[in-house]
């Protein structure tokens, strides 16, 4: 029998809603567009970071100019924290956030649409989603423990 010609096994990442998307009342939106997108979610929190969960999860930054003011930002109120399931939702999910930059971010992204530039030192830019099955991995031990 022949194998299928691209054979994507189902994935997990981790999404966080950043303190100001909560605080905007734009998680239900966020979870709206996983949903709609045809992702699972597997696993859902309200909950607030703290410092050493954030040294971990963010540690690839440590050191750039940035990472206070995110270790600060990510500190500054709730954040949702889910999982979502799907074939390829690592780069599926990316693709709904958008780029980093919420002014650069393409119309029709959770950033282009809902973000903007505030002037400040850090670019809140509404969720995170994990980049790879490695980090991804990581960041669903870090924020879901017992899963
Ligand atoms: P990503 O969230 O799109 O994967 P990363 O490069 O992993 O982007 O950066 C983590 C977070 O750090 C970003 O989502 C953003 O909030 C913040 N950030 C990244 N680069 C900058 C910057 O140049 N200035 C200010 N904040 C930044």
């Amino acid at each position: 029998m022949n194998a299928p010609a691209q054979d994507t096994a189902v994935e997990r990442t981790l999404v966080l809603v950043k303190p100001d998307g909560v605080a905007r009342g734009l998680s239900g939106e966020v979870i709206r567009r996983i949903e709609t997108k045809g992702y699972r979610v597997v696993a859902l929190q309200l909950t607030t970071a703290t410092p050493e969960l954030l040294a971990q999860h963010y540690a690839e930054h440590e050191g750039k100019p940035f990472y206070q003011p995110l270790v600060d930002f990510m500190l500054s109120g709730p954040v949702v924290a889910l999982v979502a399931e799907g074939e390829r939702v690592i780069e599926g999910f990316r693709s709904l956030a958008g780029a980093t930059d919420p002014t650069a971010a393409a119309p029709g992204t959770i950033r282009g649409d809902l973000g903007r530039d505030w002037g400040l030192a850090v670019q809140q830019n509404i969720v995170h989603g994990s980049d790879s099955a490695e980090s991804a991995a990581r960041e669903i031990g870090l924020w879901f423990p017992a899963s």
